[in-house]
């Protein structure tokens, strides 16, 4: 993309730019929740559309002039619509949070329950953490996964549901490596009366080329962000297949919770929409759970230890206690060799959320530039080598050499 203008009228926020691409290009990204959009996403929201207020819905609006944005809108909602099979969506959210309580906010009233899964136990701060709006405004309680198998145990979120009796049950994670049961989760929420909302964020590209069972039919709202396996902009969107819901939703979205509508944002959703419609998309989510596969191969055999023992999905949660070293040493010292990834806590952990135990590993990003299943192997491999020997800089130094050949061979954004 050419910056050229920038680098005249604002040399500091375009130099800052410059360093986050070289950033991003120096090292393997293996944040679960990270991906590359396409040149043509990016182009999409640095373009006019961002001039434009469009508050309400195509051919509803309270602005003159939304005649070219209602393409736009209309577009990302069709595509999106397709995507999953869904009756009704709505492309609006700024975020993921935000679809999330566009979700609630159609589905309760404040002091309403809702039963999510923990954030320490792999869920989202957004699906009732204390700290979050979400176990502010509502009455929240969690589930967690079983101690024994590291896996939500549905037979307890059974037994909870009934103990509780949430008027919303929460499906989804952000850092859970296991296929989410979701047709149990309704059978839950049927059998206490209550709705299920399913946060699909993470495995939204997964659920989109049919790599995990798909929440839509099955939950009464499916929320979602765009920007994590899905590869676009960042950015939330809800679906429903109920009418009556869908304009529950719309008055929660606007006017209840957001004024006007990124529709820059929203032209880079429909860009990335019509690419996962692609058959090119669905190879490569293929390569995203081999490669998620192969890293945790690579770890396991490097003596490092899988949450749950395996993956099914795009990420790792990595127990990295057999290497003496927390989550938060991990991050720093992985860093240091050219590898970006997050610590997290991982079950019955022992350490605050700031240091944890683990960190955790996926591959969406790392495929997109390329990576192919051996290369994930052996990075996994080199995860382990790092933590085992975090204080020998020699081998780190190796290590590193050995992570930007890897680098040189899948140039990111060379066009840019
Ligand atoms: N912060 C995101 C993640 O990293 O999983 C979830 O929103």
């Amino acid at each position: 993309m050419d910056f050229s203008n920038l680098h005249k009228t604002d040399p500091e926020i375009a130099s800052a730019i410059d360093q986050e691409l070289q950033r991003q290009r120096d090292s393997i990204e293996l944040i679960a929740s990270e991906n590359f959009t396409s040149p043509s996403v990016m182009e999409a929201m640095g373009s006019v559309l961002t001039n434009k207020y469009a508050e309400g819905y195509p051919g509803k609006r309270y602005y003159g002039g939304c005649e070219k944005v209602d393409i736009v809108e209309n577009l990302a909602i069709d595509r999106v619509c397709k995507l999953y099979g869904s009756k009704f969506a709505n492309v609006q959210a700024h975020s993921g949070s935000g679809a999330n309580m566009s979700a609630y906010m159609a589905l309760l009233q404040p002091g309403d329950k809702i039963l999510g899964m923990a954030l320490d136990n792999g869920g989202h701060l957004s699906h009732g953490a204390k700290v979050s709006f979400s176990g502010k405004v509502y009455h929240s309680v969690s589930y967690g996964v079983d101690p024994q198998t590291e896996r939500i145990n549905m037979d307890d979120v059974a037994a909870i549901a009934e103990r509780e009796k949430p008027q919303v049950i929460v499906a989804g994670a952000s850092a859970y490596p296991r296929t989410i049961d979701f047709e149990a989760f309704a059978e839950v929420a049927k059998s206490v009366g209550a709705y299920l909302v399913v946060d699909m964020a993470h495995i939204a590209g997964l659920v989109a080329a049919g790599y995990h069972p798909t929440p839509v039919g099955v939950a009464d709202i499916v929320t979602s962000t765009t920007h994590k396996s899905l590869r676009g902009p960042r950015g939330g969107f809800v679906l429903t297949n109920d009418e009556e819901l869908a304009k529950k939703i719309d008055k929660a979205t606007f006017p209840g919770l957001q004024g006007g509508p990124l529709m820059h944002v929203i032209a880079g959703k429909a860009v990335a929409f019509g690419e996962a419609l692609q058959p090119s998309f669905k190879e490569y989510i293929g390569r995203v759970v081999e490669n998620a596969a192969q890293l945790g191969k690579g770890m396991t055999d490097g003596g490092l230890r899988l949450v749950s023992g395996g993956t099914d999905n795009h990420l790792c949660l990595v127990d990295l206690t057999p290497a003496n070293v927390t989550g938060k040493e991990a991050e720093e010292v992985l860093g240091t060799v050219g590898i970006t990834c997050n610590k997290n806590t991982i079950p019955n952990e022992k350490q605050k959320a700031s240091i944890a135990s683990g960190v955790r590993i996926g591959s969406p990003a790392m495929t997109t530039r390329g990576f192919n299943a051996e290369e994930s192997y052996r990075i996994g491999q080199l995860i382990a080598q790092t933590v085992f020997n975090k204080d020998d800089q020699e081998v780190l130094d190796r290590i590193h050499g050995e992570i930007n050949d890897m680098l040189a061979k899948h140039p990111l954004y060379p066009e840019l």
